[in-house]
């Protein structure tokens, strides 16, 4: 009899430790899609450039007038320089320095080089 007692309160329990998650879960939702928009948000921002060993990586992307994040995993500095006219020009400090600049507001094919290290080269496209 005191068997079955325990366990008739242990499913109880179970019951209730179940309800409980089940309830956590759904407050749970709420806040993830709150921030859904943020998620959003974080890939419209994805405008990004990696410096890495002297290199741009993947010619990049985007829309006319967006923020473009320069990462630098290089110990020496580097610039991320328009080619022609003053389109752009960041200066980004090495060891995982950041910098940003504003893309052009003109569609088009932007060539860009580093000041320091004139072979290097990368391409921002415009559109
Ligand atoms: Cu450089």
């Amino acid at each position: 009899m005191k068997a079955m007692r325990a366990r008739a309160a242990a499913v109880l329990m179970a019951a209730l430790l179940l309800g409980g998650c089940a309830s956590g879960g759904s407050s749970g939702t709420s806040p993830g899609n709150a921030s859904a928009p943020g998620a959003a948000g974080d890939t419209a921002a994805a405008a990004s450039i990696t410096i890495k060993d002297f290199a741009y990586g993947a010619p990049l992307t985007v829309a006319p007038g967006a923020t473009v994040t320069v990462t630098n995993m290089d110990a020496a500095a580097h610039t991320v320089t328009a080619d022609k006219g003053q389109a752009f020009d960041a200066k980004v400090a090495g060891h995982g320095g950041t910098a940003t600049f504003t893309a052009p507001s003109t569609p088009g094919t932007y060539p860009y080089h580093c000041t320091y290290h004139p072979e290097m080269h990368g391409t921002l496209t415009v559109k």
